[in-house]
């Protein structure tokens, strides 16, 4: 089941008292993602842990001695590449089945809407998601998750939304909080009920709104198994009146909220979401500029999703100028879905990143690490190397972060440390 190897762990009991380094790692390159550019970058860096917070980050030179010399475990990296662990802020991770027949159909002439339209798409995984046990939705979604970890990935988000119902879209939720209680991961979930519209409720889609936000929503709230709303904004998906009476149950049960916003269409989601203040808006290839404007004054985060704009074979690229330009942070993420983007890499996306719509190596970490937290409203507790922060790194076999996004299909992670917990795959 779970085939990582611990290989040190933090002697708490001992360092009550004094407060002494748990690990030092020394002679590290340090990507601190901190904010001072390039990357925070710190050659000859030292990182100190204690417990499960980063103790101290700077350069070897400026170590204080006496701590040096009490730390319980150093390590020389001889100039091997630390970064954050990394974050992957929107995942559909846990779901049923495959969409192979659908991915056949596409290169057969089909178009993703049509599909949709057809009772395919989201609907059929529904279908596959509700008729699967719990185990098995467990142990087919962990094989998944273990790919994105072993390649640094320490925090990643799980949305519900191929259940539909109050049963699945529960089972669901469980299945993601307990990926993170049994993996090396922290796991946020988020509730995506309003993601397709199911067959039983067919034409009917505000009596559907109405179900999800007086029995599903505050059902999921008490039992403490979301920790955000999304919706999906889209003539596929949702009206911006029915996800604004998503949003404001969300707000009511103090939730946070989110949006597939512009994904295929211009609808004015991102805007509606920045009105209540949303964490994100995620895809936003057909985002207007007016809409950017309001992410930028209400902090919303731009979430680019390269492997559903690759996958299916989209040409309107998200507005990356208007990003930049309005101060919109951007965050990158995998999207990992069954019909949109049946992708476990988050290295493959920050290399689609760069390539695609042109961010550069920098900008890319970034939306992995820093840019991802804040899209989880956790940029305070992970994201980077400072001192406070959760002791979340990964360790890579490299000497300069630009080589994450210039690979790819290739694997350079040599390690992870979760909470100040080192981990070897
Ligand atoms: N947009 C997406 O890209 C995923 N959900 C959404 O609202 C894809 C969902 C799917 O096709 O299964
Ligand atoms: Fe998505």
């Amino acid at each position: 089941m779970v085939d990582t190897k611990y290989w040190f762990t933090p002697d708490v009991s001992q360092n009550e008292e004094g407060n002494m380094w748990d690990i030092l790692f020394e002679d590290a390159t340090l990507a601190c993602m901190n904010g001072a550019e390039p990357y925070g970058l710190i050659e000859n860096g030292a990182i100190a842990i204690r417990g499960d917070k980063i103790d101290w980050v700077g350069p070897v030179s400026e170590i204080d001695v006496q701590k040096k010399d009490q730390a319980s475990r150093r390590i020389s990296l001889n100039g091997k590449l630390i970064t954050p662990g990394l974050i992957d802020c929107h995942t559909h991770l846990v779901y049923g089945g495959s969409r192979a027949d659908e991915f056949e159909m596409r290169l057969n002439g089909a178009s993703y809407e049509e599909i949709a339209r057809k009772g395919g798409g989201i609907k059929s995984t529904v279908a596959a998601t509700r008729s699967i046990d719990e185990t098995t939705l467990l142990e087919e979604s962990r094989k998944r998750l273990q790919s994105l970890s072993r390649e640094g990935v320490t925090t990643l988000e799980i949305k519900s939304g191929y259940g539909l119902d109050l049963e699945t879209e529960c089972k669901m939720l469980r299945v993601a909080r307990k990926l993170g209680e049994q993996e090396s991961v922290n796991i946020q979930t988020t509730f995506l009920g309003a993601h397709a519209l199911p067959v039983e409720y067919s034409n009917r889609a505000d009596d559907y709104i109405t179900f999800v936000c007086k029995t599903v929503l505050p059902y999921v709230a008490e039992k403490n198994l979301a920790d955000a709303v999304d919706a999906f904004c889209e003539g596929i998906g949702f009206s911006p009146a029915q996800v604004e009476r998503v949003f404001k149950t969300a707000l009511s049960l103090g939730l946070p909220v989110k949006l597939h916003a512009e994904q295929l269409s211009d609808l004015g989601g991102a805007a509606l979401a920045a009105s209540y203040n949303a964490l994100s808006a995620d895809h936003l290839e057909y985002v207007s500029e007016q809409s950017v404007k309001a992410m930028a004054r209400a902090g919303t985060v731009a979430v680019l999703l390269p492997g559903a704009f690759y996958f299916l074979r989209e040409t309107k690229k998200p507005p990356i100028d208007l990003f930049k330009r309005h101060g919109v942070p951007m965050a990158i993420s995998t999207d990992s879905n069954p019909g949109s983007s049946p992708c476990a890499s988050l290295l493959l996306m920050m290399n689609m990143a760069c390539t695609f719509f042109a961010l550069t190596p920098e900008e890319s970490l970034k939306g992995v690490t820093l840019n991802g937290a804040a899209a989880l409203g956790l940029d305070q507790r992970i994201g980077s190397l400072e001192v406070g922060k959760q002791a979340d790194l990964a360790l890579w076999d490299l000497s300069h972060p630009a080589e994450l996004s210039y690979r790819f299909g290739f694997n350079p992670l040599n390690a992870i440390v979760k909470d100040g917990r080192q981990i070897s795959f």
